[in-house]
């Protein structure tokens, strides 16, 4: 049988999609919508406090087009924390005019393709990747995807050298964004539908265009790359939920 390739995994993420139902929300008066607001600030102080302390990560954008109203992307040590924060939500009164419109689980992953000398876990730049305190970038861009099993055309049945080989040149087109676009790998095998998510955040959107499409001519993509639904967004920042939810 073929060598697998061996991952680091990191924090517990949860990408949680809600969309508003506006006409419900309207019919709430002004003091409850006020009420429901604060509420809900309260809960991601509570959630930011794991990240001040190391043990998580959170992010909330506003989602462009009809998917979903915003997504929260929650990153933690445990399966079971992720579960409580998605319940704390959903007790919530906003929650209560929300409709889930999606979410996606997975945890922070790392390959070996790349591997470098010592434990890895000890390794600084190993660990900021493993457990990243997600960045405010103005934008977002979530997608799950999975490598092709069909055919000749089976990532799975390559050989590990070759499957090295043809992420090196994955990697180095990466590279040529550093510093415009940050990507976090989750794996989802066993977790849910796709094998990976791929989340990227930029202050310049039109980066994930550029390097998504110049991904896709890369072998890794071209040939195996299979994708699900795109979601874009933008940063909902404290001060931007109350504008976000005023009616
Ligand atoms: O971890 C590393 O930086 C080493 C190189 C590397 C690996 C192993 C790397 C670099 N990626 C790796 C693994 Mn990636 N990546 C994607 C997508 O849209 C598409 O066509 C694909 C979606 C993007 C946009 C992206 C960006 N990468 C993976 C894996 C796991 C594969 C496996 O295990 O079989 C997937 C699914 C995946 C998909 N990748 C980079 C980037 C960028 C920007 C980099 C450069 C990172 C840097 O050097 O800073």
């Amino acid at each position: 049988t073929n060598e697998a390739a061996q991952t680091l995994d990191g924090w517990y993420s949860l990408h949680d999609f809600r969309t508003v139902d506006w006409s419900a929300w309207r019919t709430l008066s002004s003091d409850e919508r006020q009420a429901a607001v604060h509420e809900f600030l309260g809960l991601l102080e509570k959630w930011g406090i794991a990240e001040q302390e190391d043990r998580g990560s959170q992010a909330l954008y506003s989602i462009v087009g009809q998917k979903a109203d915003f997504m929260l992307m929650i990153l933690r040590p445990t399966m079971e924390e992720l579960n409580e924060i998605e319940m704390e939500f959903n007790k919530s009164l906003l929650a209560e005019y929300t409709i889930p419109s999606g979410s996606y689980v997975s945890v922070v992953e790392l390959s070996n393709y790349m591997g470098g000398d010592g434990d890895p876990y000890e390794n600084p730049h190993v660990r900021s990747r493993l457990y990243p305190k997600l960045p405010e970038s103005k934008h977002v861009c979530f997608y799950p995807m999975d490598k092709r099993r069909q055919g000749n055309d089976n990532w799975y049945m390559l050989p590990m050298e070759e499957r090295r080989s043809l992420m090196r040149s994955h990697g180095m087109i990466g590279r040529q964004y550093a510093g415009k676009v940050k990507q976090i790998i989750t794996g989802s095998v066993g977790f849910d539908d796709y094998e990976w998510g791929v989340t990227l955040f930029a202050d310049d959107v039109l980066q994930f265009k550029k390097l998504v499409y110049e991904m896709r001519f890369d072998e890794v993509s071209a040939r195996y790359g299979e994708f699900g639904s795109f979601f874009v967004g933008n940063l909902l920042s404290r001060d931007r939920i109350h504008s976000f939810l005023y009616i």
